[in-house]
């Protein structure tokens, strides 16, 4: 596939509708690092209130973990895709469907935002009962869910017409991997919907008085797996498309980028049950199962390491490498103009960690011991606090850059913020690791009961590993003011002279490929649906039963700060 660097001019309503979605994520995202910061200040026992979630740690984590998590992810993944795909297929996109589904999108995740700092929804990002939250709380999340529904259907009558018009051609890459993003995504949402709509909902809202928490998380796993995918798809979309020609090469191998997207199609989802390896109830042969898709779905990351190491070593050979390891050091680290290139680059380090992290959580028996423990939120701050995050941050600068035609401002200070970030997510996630292997629990106010001398659940030998955890966040904190200062004086800048401000002609680093294979069999998403849907009911419909036949009884609703029921 060659590719040359062109421009395309999208309208005025795209300007303003992918502005919007970049820009209040970016405030709402803020606000959530900030209580970031004050989870670890808490977990130490550093400051005792934060007048903001009103002293309250578990409302303070629910804001962390929903506002980063869930809506500021949801947001980029919708505005990349509405850049990216009119973009690569030179189309416009309908604007009545784009601006509906931006403003379902932004009501859903301020009513859920503000129902949590009401204090009525302190249910953490995962929000499984017997915790209730206010029924805002589900409106607003099903408000943001199907918005994001709506703003990839738009994208289908673009790409219908143009494979139309181009019969015969390849779907440009960076298109097949945001439709494999939001095929996950849809088929992900199902469950969450359903869980939603048929149990938290009624049970919020009082119509009825119990609720099945087995079959809850069951419902809520069955998401909460390829949710991870739909967060880390966006940011292989840009490993592929953009990272190796930023680095000065190309991308090592077309196919490879195209098998890797259809395989997380295939096992993605039949793997939700490795959340579940301790929760009763589930036979240990489907957990079984489910442990064996989930290194199935660590293929194609493993093959997205090679590939993506491929390319790199081809562009560090083209910028002058000649020894075996010399090309690791011909890369632009701290090319200012290249300032996008550290946010995937750092990522690409910290997912090295994350990822091995995340085989040693599927291995049933390793899981016993890391399961609960602050391990874990160890592995996820290496995934989607690192690759994630990192690649989603340079994306948004990238993004408001091009589509409000600004020079990107304080361009030092943005490239050495990943370099800074990354520095202190390896030391937070060290302490938690390490802590987590020494029996650290995680969701824990360690502030207040482990790191307290005058406790008696006191822990001498976790408070090293809490300090560090601290140590670490706070430079988090820096790395993304410093990120923040950049986003915003670009945002309040002049823009650039000469074009249309309010047509901004957009441009991607889209990498052409080294090898240009051709694989017919991978041009069609079709038959990898199919294959998905029955891998899903031959995994799940196991599981259900199981569940559906436990004899537990429904659980009325308990709040995380009160060890008794509500009612
Ligand atoms: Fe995970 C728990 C298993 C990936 C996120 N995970 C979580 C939770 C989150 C999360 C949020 O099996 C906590 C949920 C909760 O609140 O309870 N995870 C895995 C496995 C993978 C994995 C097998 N996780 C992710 C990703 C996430 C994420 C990605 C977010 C984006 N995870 C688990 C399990 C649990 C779990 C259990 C349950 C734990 C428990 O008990 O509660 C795999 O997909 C990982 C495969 C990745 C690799 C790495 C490939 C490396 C690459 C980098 C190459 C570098 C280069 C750079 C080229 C094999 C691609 C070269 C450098 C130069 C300088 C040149």
């Amino acid at each position: 596939m060659t590719t040359d660097n062109y421009t395309f001019q999208f309208s005025k309503s795209s300007k303003y509708l992918n502005s919007t979605l970049l820009i209040i994520p970016m405030i709402l995202l803020f606000i959530g690092v900030y209580g970031g910061l004050m989870q670890t200040l808490f977990r130490a026992g550093i400051i005792q209130s934060d007048p903001f979630v009103g002293g309250d740690y578990y409302k303070g984590l629910t804001f962390h973990g929903v506002l980063n998590a869930i809506v500021f992810t949801t947001f980029f993944a919708v505005a990349l895709g509405n850049a990216l795909v009119p973009y690569s297929l030179k189309k416009q996109l309908n604007s009545k469907i784009s601006w509906t589904s931006g403003i379902m999108m932004l009501v859903g995740s301020v009513l859920a935002a503000f129902v949590i700092l009401l204090g009525e929804a302190t249910v953490l990002y995962t929000f499984y009962p017997p915790l209730k939250a206010h029924p805002l709380f589900y409106v607003g999340l099903t408000l943001l869910v199907v918005g994001s529904w709506l703003a990839s259907y738009n994208w289908v009558p673009i790409y219908l017409e143009w494979r139309k018009e181009n019969k015969g051609k390849k779907t440009p890459l960076a298109v097949v991997g945001m439709f494999t993003t939001f095929i996950i995504w849809f088929i992900a949402t199902l469950a969450v919907a359903t869980e939603i709509l048929t149990m938290l909902l009624p049970w919020s809202m009082g119509l009825v008085d119990e609720v099945n928490v087995m079959l809850a998380r069951t419902l809520f796993w069955f998401f909460g797996h390829p949710l991870v995918y739909f967060w880390l798809l966006p940011a292989y979309v840009m490993y592929y498309s953009f990272l190796p020609k930023l680095a000065g090469g190309k991308l090592y191998s077309d196919m490879a980028g195209r098998l890797v997207f259809m395989m997380f199609i295939l096992f993605s989802i039949p793997v939700g049950t490795h959340h579940q390896y301790m929760d009763p109830a589930i036979g240990a042969n489907w957990k079984l199962l489910h442990g064996i898709f989930t290194f199935a779905v660590a293929l194609p990351s493993l093959i997205t390491a090679f590939t993506i190491a491929a390319s790199l070593e081809y562009a560090g050979r083209q910028n002058g490498a000649t020894s075996l390891f010399g090309w690791m050091g011909k890369l632009p680290y701290m090319d200012k103009e290249k300032w996008f290139f550290s946010y995937l680059i750092t990522g690409l380090v910290i997912f090295i960690f994350g990822g091995i992290g995340g085989i040693i959580n599927s291995s049933y028996q390793m899981n016993t011991v890391v399961h609960n423990t602050a391990w874990v939120p160890g592995h996820f701050h290496l995934t989607v606090a690192g690759p994630v995050l990192l690649a989603f941050l340079g994306g948004s600068l990238y993004l408001i850059g091009q589509f409000m035609n600004k020079e990107i401002r304080l361009k030092r200070t943005a490239l050495i913020m990943p370099y800074i970030y990354t520095i202190g997510l390896f030391i937070m996630s060290y302490g938690l690791k390490i802590g987590g292997l020494k029996g650290m629990p995680r969701r824990t106010n360690t502030g207040a009961s482990y790191a307290n001398p005058d406790s008696i659940l006191f822990q001498a030998d976790w408070v090293p590993y809490i300090n560090l955890s601290v140590v670490g966040g706070v430079i988090m904190f820096v790395g993304i003011v410093m990120f923040i200062a950049s986003f915003f004086t670009t945002v309040f800048s002049k823009s650039k002279p000469g074009s249309d401000p309010d047509r901004p002609d957009v441009t991607f680093p889209i990498s052409e490929s080294l090898h240009d294979e051709e694989a017919r069999w991978l041009r069609n998403f079709k038959p990898f649906i199919i294959i998905a849907v029955i891998l899903i009911v031959l995994s799940y419909t196991p599981v259900i039963i199981d569940v559906l036949q436990a004899t537990y009884g429904g659980s009325v609703p308990y709040s995380p700060n009160s060890p008794v029921p509500l009612r």
